[in-house]
């Protein structure tokens, strides 16, 4: 069986960590915490595989101990975990709920204990449903609504964590949500997603502003991205690929980068755009201490008939996780290089997302899911050319620690290193954890 590079492998101080999210895990029904978006979206029909929600989860709310003491006993330095607005202000605004504050402070606390560093994402796509009611993303309120929801956390976790970052992945909260409807609030409009995919960016770098305000620091951003392949050697399909490309994987980080908009994008959203969109990226672009990218997978793309964006997505010929994406780990390695290149320069880079959904199925107690540990083995190889060629990748997390709940595929997803038995919410560690245990040296 293929093993891990070993720590030893990385350069001195390199982190590696493992992710989950809070609606993906905790189980919303617990606690007091209030609607969120994916529980109105998830019981519409047709919507999610099987109409499943997270209500139950993994039951983390209850099991979190267990769950802190496996990343420690794999020897993580560190877990990317995130805070649910709705359970800690279950009306989107106003009114703390304290049982869902104390709980996430115990969970820090939690961490501290186990010699484990806390990196926080404060959004992880569960929108209290009061607010998605007035309007979600597409109201520029909700950068205050945001801002005010950072400082509850600020408040209470600020002196803890050890790095945080307001919203993760925004093309798929913008686009996948607005534009595509795949996600909560399951809208296909163009104008919700152009307003959407602004105030996302106006509210990352309102949140930014409040926890510097509070005198944190290590505060990044996190973006998702796909490499996008010319379906066939025609300019049309590369003139395709780039307009997938520029609204995937350069509009965030364009937008923060930069101060733009790429034009490619722009052709499509901008008569839709917000009312003196140009105006905010002096919030938008506040300086930052690392970038995180989150990565999976390549597509290919070919031109289509009808209005931008123009756009179909071709089957292509590499082996395929359990989503269906194809696996490229020089994705991976083009885009260390690019985005140091084009975006980041000197900034810390960290991959706050990697990993792949297999079919895991339990021989007696154990998984051998040898197919996910070559997974990470190709990427974290590739990690290691770009950081030879001196990409300053600083940390590498591994997404999931647990089998958890995959938005509109329900739970047959299956990303975690510890299978989640989602009857009796056993817990079992799949060979892909022991590879990390004995690459970190565990
Ligand atoms: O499960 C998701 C996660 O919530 C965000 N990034 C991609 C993962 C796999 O699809």
């Amino acid at each position: 069986m293929t093993d891990l590079p070993a720590r030893g492998a990385f350069p001195e101080g390199f982190l590696f960590g493992a992710a989950t999210s809070s609606y993906q895990i905790e189980g919303h029904r617990f606690g007091g915490a209030g609607p969120t978006h994916w529980d109105s979206f998830a019981a519409t029909p047709g919507n999610v595989v099987r109409a499943e929600d997270g209500a139950t989860a993994c039951d983390h709310y209850h099991r979190w101990e267990e769950d802190l003491d496996l990343i420690a006993a794999a020897g993580f330095d560190l877990y990317r975990f995130s805070t649910s607005w709705a359970r800690v202000m279950p009306e989107g605004r106003g009114a703390v709920n304290m049982e869902g504050l104390d709980f996430y402070d115990r969970l820090v606390d939690g961490m501290l204990a186990r010699g484990i560093k806390p990196a926080l994402t404060l959004y992880h796509w569960e929108l209290p449903a009061a607010l998605s009611d007035l309007g979600g993303w597409r109201n520029r309120e909700i950068a205050n609504w945001f801002a005010d929801f950072t400082e509850v956390i600020a408040r209470r976790l600020g002196d803890r964590v050890f790095s945080a970052a307001p919203i993760n992945e925004p093309w798929c909260v913008g686009w996948l949500g607005h534009f595509a409807g795949q996600h909560a609030p399951g809208l296909r409009d163009i104008r919700a997603t152009a307003h959407a995919m602004h105030h996302i960016l106006l509210a990352h770098g309102r949140a930014i502003a409040v926890m510097r305000s509070h005198g944190m620091g290590n505060l990044g951003a996190v973006c998702n991205f796909e490499y996008a392949h010319p379906a066939d050697p025609s300019p049309e399909a590369a003139t395709a690929a780039r307009r997938y490309d520029a609204i995937y994987n350069r509009f965030f980080t364009e937008g923060i980068f930069h101060g733009r908009y790429p034009e490619e994008v722009l052709d499509g959203l901008g008569p839709h755009m917000p009312l003196n969109w140009q105006d905010d990226f002096a919030t938008i672009g506040a300086p930052l201490d690392w970038f995180g990218i989150n990565y999976y997978t390549c597509k290919r793309i070919a031109p289509a008939p009808g209005p931008w964006p123009a756009l179909a997505e071709l089957e292509g010929p590499l082996p395929k996780t359990a989503m269906g994406w194809e696996i490229f780990p020089e994705g991976l390695h083009a885009f260390l290089t690019r985005i140091a290149r084009e975006y980041t320069g000197a900034l810390p880079l960290i991959i706050t997302e990697n990993g792949m959904a297999a079919p895991d199925t339990l021989d007696g107690e154990s998984c051998l899911d040898a197919g996910r540990i070559a997974y990470y083995a190709e990427h974290l190889d590739a990690c290691l050319r770009a950081i030879a060629e001196g990409v300053p990748l600083r940390g590498y997390i591994s997404w999931s620690l647990l089998d958890n709940y995959e938005w509109s595929l329900g739970y047959e997803k299956r990303f975690g290193l510890v299978h989640v038995d989602f009857e009796s919410l056993t817990r079992r560690p799949k060979a892909s954890y022991h590879a990390w245990a004995r690459a970190l040296g565990a």
